[in-house]
């Protein structure tokens, strides 16, 4: 039996994710949609060896399908999901219109996928540096108790599309030929530069980028107590996030623990041979379904801390994959 599965935001960087990964991951489909904006209808696009025109995504396009896969933005999301869920598919949304809801699950399958099958027709898909962060932070939570977690984050211009990874790439031709640097998607060169700037500011001094980090990791790990906080930055990285973590926890921990808790986990790989120059990179995550655990050690600050490090593929665990595998967890 396969499935009827609709993708909205099919001709994003994450849309075409979902595609490839439906592909490589067999996912059991009887028919695939591909809908976005107007301007893109009527195209046909090659996928999965099927030849598919683009249709307008609508609130009467979803009739029929099983799982509807969102990666629009949150006004689109907020608008047609609702209308996809109506149709009776199950809409798994990558923005951020619908996860702070609380008749909403907000899931990653390794850590809270039994939620999943609470849904009320919709299923939030974390924020890539949330999903990638809890990737090397939940394991150690499960052991050890987590209590407190600050994290800065490394972020790779593909949160921010296609025309980022572009302009990053175009960006560090120009500087190598000596010619001007246009700069369109950030306000100052991304290339060989650091902003710590990642979506708006708000009241508070963070920004929203840092505050969903902060606010998803307590729903996701059912931890509304949790002390967090989160300084967010993009750096000249094409689409793997790195997340450098400082964690206190309820229970003492030795690194062996650590490292023991992270080798035995699901979907994370433990790197962590720091004297041979071993430790998760963001070039060695693209494209990797797992994330990459190292430089665990002590934490200085307390009693019972971890500092560690977290890389994962932005396009995929953060965003496509944690979507797609979603989807495979309420079908299995
Ligand atoms: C970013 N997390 O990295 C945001 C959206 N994908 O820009």
């Amino acid at each position: 039996m396969g499935y009827k599965v609709g993708i909205v935001g099919a001709t994003g960087a994450v849309g075409q994710e979902f595609i490839k990964l439906l592909g490589e991951r067999e996912f059991p489909l009887s028919e695939l949609k591909l809908f976005a904006s107007a301007r893109s209808a009527g195209k046909q696009v090659e996928a999965l060896g099927q030849t598919i025109t683009i249709e307008e995504a609508t609130e009467t396009c979803f009739e029929g399908l099983d799982f509807v896969l969102f990666s629009a933005n949150g006004d689109l999301s907020k608008k047609l999901c609702p209308a996809a869920a109506k149709a009776g598919a199950v809409a798994i949304d990558n923005s951020s219109a619908f996860r702070m809801d609380p008749e909403v699950p907000l899931v990653v399958p390794e850590i809270n996928g039994e939620a999943a099958r609470a849904h009320k027709g919709i299923i939030a898909n974390p924020n890539c540096s949330t999903a990638i962060s809890l990737m090397g932070a939940y394991p150690l939570h499960k052991k050890f108790g987590l209590k407190r977690m600050i994290a800065s984050t490394y972020q790779a211009v593909s949160g921010s599309g296609a025309e980022a990874m572009q302009e990053l790439e175009d960006q560090v031709k120009a500087w190598s030929a000596g010619e001007p640097i246009e700069k369109n998607v950030y306000p100052h060169q991304i290339a060989f530069n650091a902003l710590p700037h990642v979506d708006v500011f708000l009241e508070n001094g963070y920004t929203k980028e840092e505050m969903k980090l902060v606010n998803e990791s307590r729903k996701i790990m059912a931890l509304p107590d949790l002390v967090a906080s989160c300084t967010c930055v993009r750096v000249p990285v094409m689409r793997s996030h790195s997340i450098s973590i400082n964690a206190e926890f309820e229970r003492p921990v030795s690194v062996e623990e650590a490292r023991a808790a992270i080798a035995e986990a699901q979907g994370v790989d433990l790197v962590d041979d720091p004297e041979n120059k071993v430790y998760p990179m963001p070039l060695d995550f693209a494209g990797k379904v797992n994330c990459g655990v190292g430089r665990i050690r002590k934490d200085l600050g307390y009693e019972n801390g971890l500092a560690f490090w977290v890389v994962g593929d932005q396009l995929w665990k953060g965003a496509a994959l944690n979507a797609i595998q979603i989807a495979e967890y309420l079908i299995k």
